[in-house]
């Protein structure tokens, strides 16, 4: 079975505290993610707003986009055979209130601060999983991985 790929971020928040920032790693290398990619980068907010375009017209687009842009993030291309949904477990829900009760041992559980400031992103599709790896990463060719990285990490 081929691995599949996903784009993690994790947020200002989260970057600041050392204790917090590593953690998180911690949980990219003790769910068995590939790290295929890593970077860390100030965003502008006009490239924040272009990768949350989808929530444009929202109450809390604002709030999203200025945080965003508000410190250092760090960028993960992620490999693993369920990488999707595997990291969207890891981290538990969206907003943090749910996630402290119902996934209290997840990555937003245990550090999200509110339901903006909540430590990481994960794409949510193949589709968008490639958009948002081609926003952070454009010299990464999914195709050229596929075909000669990615046979010899199966097996
Ligand atoms: P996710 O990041 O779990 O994919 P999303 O795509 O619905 O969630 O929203 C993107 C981000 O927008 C989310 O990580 C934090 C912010 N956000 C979402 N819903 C929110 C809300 N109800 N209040 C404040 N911020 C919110
Ligand atoms: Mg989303």
């Amino acid at each position: 079975q081929a691995l599949q790929l996903t784009l993690a971020l994790i947020k200002p928040d989260a970057v600041a505290h050392p204790l917090i920032l590593e953690a998180v790693h911690q949980q990219i290398l003790s769910n068995k993610f590939l790290i295929v990619r890593m970077r860390e980068l100030l965003w502008k907010k006009e490239d924040c707003q272009k990768f949350y375009r989808e929530h444009e017209g929202r109450f809390f687009y604002q709030r999203l986009v200025e945080f965003m842009a508000s410190g250092p993030i760090r960028a993960y291309i992620l490999a693993h055979k369920d990488a999707i949904q595997l990291w969207r477990t890891v981290m538990g829900p969206t907003r943090v209130f749910r996630a402290r009760h119902v996934a209290p041992e997840s990555i937003r559980g245990s550090f999200g601060l509110t339901d903006t400031r909540n430590t990481t992103h994960g794409s949510d599709s193949v589709v968008s999983a490639s958009r948002e790896i081609a926003a952070f990463f454009p010299d990464f060719s999914e195709q050229h991985w596929y075909e000669k990285e990615e046979p010899q990490l199966r097996c």
